[in-house]
């Protein structure tokens, strides 16, 4: 389904593809606005300091870079409008893929880069759904392709390399925070 090359830990790249900058007075506004460039991040806003977060490796943002709370982070896993006794999974937006949609040509590389401070996959499935964290999942069973062995982690910092992506929809998701998805089209 995917060739998955490892380009290395690029800590601190400027990766993101800037198609956009205004300059208004003493404000810089930079805009991602193309779904086209080859560049994806994967985010998240972990509070650094917040000892919630050691048990599953800490929170590497300095400070001032994240805001969320292991509190605050398992208050929104779930959205309370459902029908008891169901639960749905919502996952806290701030863990995200940015852009979550790329369109891209046959034989260009797509670099992916965790720019949070906590360790995400991004990782092909047939189907989105679970990852290989249970508490998690929230309802959700795992895809098949979401195993330990079978993902290759992207700890903070670090960049992989799509390449040879065939020409089609591709779907990739977090198989620890199931609701961080995006699909990527190969024209
Ligand atoms: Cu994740």
């Amino acid at each position: 389904m995917r060739t998955l090359t490892t380009a290395g830990t690029i800590a601190g790249a400027v990766l993101t593809v800037l198609v956009g900058i205004w300059a208004i007075g003493n404000v810089v506004a930079v805009a991602q606005v193309d779904g086209n460039d080859d560049n994806i991040a994967v985010m998240d806003d972990c509070l650094p300091g917040d000892p919630g977060w050691n048990p599953t490796g800490g929170c590497t943002l300095k400070p001032h870079q994240g805001d969320v709370s292991t509190a605050e982070f398992n208050a929104l896993l779930r959205s309370p409008l459902t029908i008891p006794p169901n639960a749905f999974l919502i996952g806290h937006p701030a863990w995200r893929n940015e852009p979550s949609h790329v369109t891209t040509r046959f034989g260009k590389a797509i670099r992916v880069t965790n720019k949070g401070g906590r360790g995400h996959t991004f990782t092909e499935v047939a189907e989105f759904g679970g990852g290989f964290v249970p508490p998690l999942n929230v309802g959700l069973s795992q895809a098949p392709q979401c195993t330990p062995a079978g993902t290759i982690p992207l700890p903070p910092g670090a960049t992989i390399a799509l390449t040879g992506l065939a020409p089609g929809l591709h779907k990739f998701q977090c198989c620890i925070h199931p609701w961080m998805r995006a699909t990527i089209r190969v024209d």
